[in-house]
C-alpha cells in the first residue's frame, strides 16, 4: 500500500469508520427512543476527518447519561475507542502546520511541475526546498542520499511519485535507527510523585506550555501542582498563577527575586502532602552567562533529586520554532548545562519552517516530546512523526488518494 494511503487510513478513514460503527452500536443498545444516537450517525457520516471528528467523539459520549448504568461506558478506554483521537490529532497537526505546509507544498508542487523526470538537478533543487524549511543541512544531505537510493531501487522516473517517497523518508529521518512509529510519551513515576522541570530562555513558551499541560493532565484525572520557579520577574509568577487558576490546579509561589530552588522545594513538599500525581516546575531561562545558568539549574535539580529519588522524570527544554537556528544553539547551550530529556517545540503554527523538528532530532539526538500548535489551551500535542508528516502533506495525501 502506498505511504500516503497508509497515512490517510490511519488518520482519516479508520477513525471515521470507527466513529460511525460505534455510533451504530450505541444506537442499537439504546433503542430508537433516544434521539441523540440518530443525530450522531448523521454527523458521523458527514465527517471529513477534520475537527468534526472530535465533535463526533463528543457526541458519542453524550448518550451516556449520568444516572444510567452503562457497563461499557465504565470500562477503561479500549484500543478501539482511542481511534477517533487519531483523526483529532492529525487535524490538529494539519491546522498547526498550515504555514509550513502552504510554503512547502507549493514549492514541492512547483518543483514537480518543472521537472517531469527525476534527475540530478531535481534533487539539487529539492535539497534547497528542504533546507529552506529548516530541516537542517546534515539532515537534508542524509535525506537526499536516502531518497536517491530509494528512487533508484523502486525505479521511479516520474517526479510526481517522488512526493510520496519524500514523506516516507521524512518519517524515517525523524526516527533514525530507532523503533519506527513509536510516539514518545512523557515519562512518569509509577510509584509516587512525577516531576517535570521546564527550562528554556525567556519568551519561548515555558509558562504557556506548563499551563496547557496542567490542563491536559487535570482533565485526565491527575492531581497537579505547579511551582513558580521563574522568580526573576513578578510578571512570570502572576502568569503561572493565572494558568493555574484557569486549569484549576494549585500553584506554589514565592515573591519576586527569591531563590528558585526554595520555591521548588516548597512545591515538592506541598505536592507530597496533597498527594499530587504531578508537579510541574517553571524556571527562568537567563542565558546571560552559562555558568550562572548551570549553577541555578543544578541547584534546582539537586533539590528535586534529593526529595524524590528518580526525579525529575523529564527535563523539558522549550524551544521556539520561529527562531530557527537560534533554537538549535540554545539547545546546545542547555544540553551542556543540564541533562535535557526532551524538547518541547512551541509556535510551530507561527512558522513556515516547521522542518526544524527534524533538524533538532537529527542533530541533537534529543526526542521532541511535545509541540505547541497555537496559543489556546488545547494547542499542545504529544509529538507524533506520522501525524507531523500527515500535517505537512495533507493536501497531497487527500488529492492523491482520491485519484486512486
Ligand atoms: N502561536 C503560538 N504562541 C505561543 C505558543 N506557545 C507559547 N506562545 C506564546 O509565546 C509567548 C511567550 O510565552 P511564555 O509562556 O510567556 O514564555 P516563557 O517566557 O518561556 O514562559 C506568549 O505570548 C504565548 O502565548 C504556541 O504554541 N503557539
Ligand atoms: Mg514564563
Amino acid at each position: 500500500m502506498s505511504f500516503f494511503k497508509k497515512l490517510k487510513e490511519k488518520f482519516v478513514q479508520e477513525p471515521m469508520e470507527k466513529a460511525i460503527e460505534e455510533s451504530m452500536e450505541k444506537k442499537e443498545e439504546k433503542g430508537p427512543v433516544t434521539p441523540e444516537p440518530e443525530e450522531t450517525v448523521e454527523e458521523a457520516e458527514l465527517l471529513e476527518g477534520e475537527t468534526e471528528v472530535q465533535e463526533a467523539e463528543e457526541a458519542l459520549e453524550e448518550p451516556d447519561l449520568p444516572n444510567e448504568p452503562d457497563a461499557e461506558a465504565q470500562q477503561p478506554e479500549s484500543e478501539e475507542e482511542t481511534q477517533p483521537k487519531e483523526a483529532n490529532i492529525a487535524s490538529k497537526f494539519k491546522m498547526g502546520l498550515t504555514k509550513t505546509r502552504n510554503s512547502f507544498t507549493s514549492k514541492i508542487n512547483d518543483l514537480v511541475a518543472r521537472y517531469r523526470t527525476v534527475d540530478e538537478d531535481f534533487f539539487e533543487e529539492l535539497e534547497e526546498v528542504l533546507i529552506s524549511a529548516d530541516v537542517g543541512v546534515n539532515a537534508v544531505m542524509e535525506m537526499i542520499d536516502e531518497l536517491e537510493m530509494e528512487v533508484k531501487r523502486r525505479n521511479i522516473k516520474d517526479t510526481q511519485q517522488v512526493k510520496e517517497v519524500i514523506s516516507e523518508k521524512l518519517v524515517e529521518l525523524y526516527y533514525g535507527d530507532e523503533d519506527k512509529g513509536a510516539v514518545e510519551e512523557l515519562q512518569t513515576n509509577t510509584d509516587g510523585l512525577t516531576i517535570y522541570l521546564f527550562v528554556g530562555v525567556n519568551g519561548v513558551g515555558k509558562t504557556t506550555t506548563i499551563g496547557k499541560l496542567a490542563h491536559q493532565l487535570k482533565s485526565e484525572g491527575k492531581k497537579v501542582t505547579l511551582a513558580a520557579g521563574d522568580t526573576f520577574r513578578a510578571g512570570a509568577i502572576d502568569q503561572l498563577d493565572e494558568w493555574g487558576k484557569r486549569a484549576g490546579v494549585h500553584v506554589i509561589k514565592h515573591s519576586e527575586g527569591s531563590d528558585p530552588a526554595a520555591v521548588i522545594y516548597d512545591g515538592i513538599q506541598s505536592a507530597k502532602s496533597k498527594q499530587a500525581d504531578v508537579l510541574i516546575c517553571d524556571t527562568a531561562g537567563r542565558l546571560q552567562n552559562k555558568v550562572n545558568l548551570m549553577n541555578e539549574l543544578s541547584k534546582v535539580k539537586r533539590v528535586i533529586e534529593r526529595e524524590v529519588p528518580g526525579a525529575p522524570h523529564e527535563v523539558l527544554l522549550v524551544l521556539d520554532a520561529t527562531t530557527g537556528q537560534n533554537a538549535m544553539s540554545q539547545a546546545k547551550t542547555f544540553s551542556e548545562a543540564t541533562d535535557v530529556s526532551g524538547i518541547v517545540l512551541t509556535k510551530l503554527d507561527g512558522t513556515a519552517k516547521g522542518g526544524i523538528v527534524l533538524a533538532i532530532r537529527n542533530e541533537l539526538e534529543i526526542p521532541v516530546k511535545l509541540v505547541g500548535l497555537g496559543e489556546k489551551v488545547s494547542d499542545l500535542e504529544t509529538f507524533d512523526a506520522h501525524a507531523f508528516v500527515y500535517g505537512l502533506f495533507a493536501d497531497m495525501i487527500e488529492e492523491q488518494t482520491e485519484e486512486e
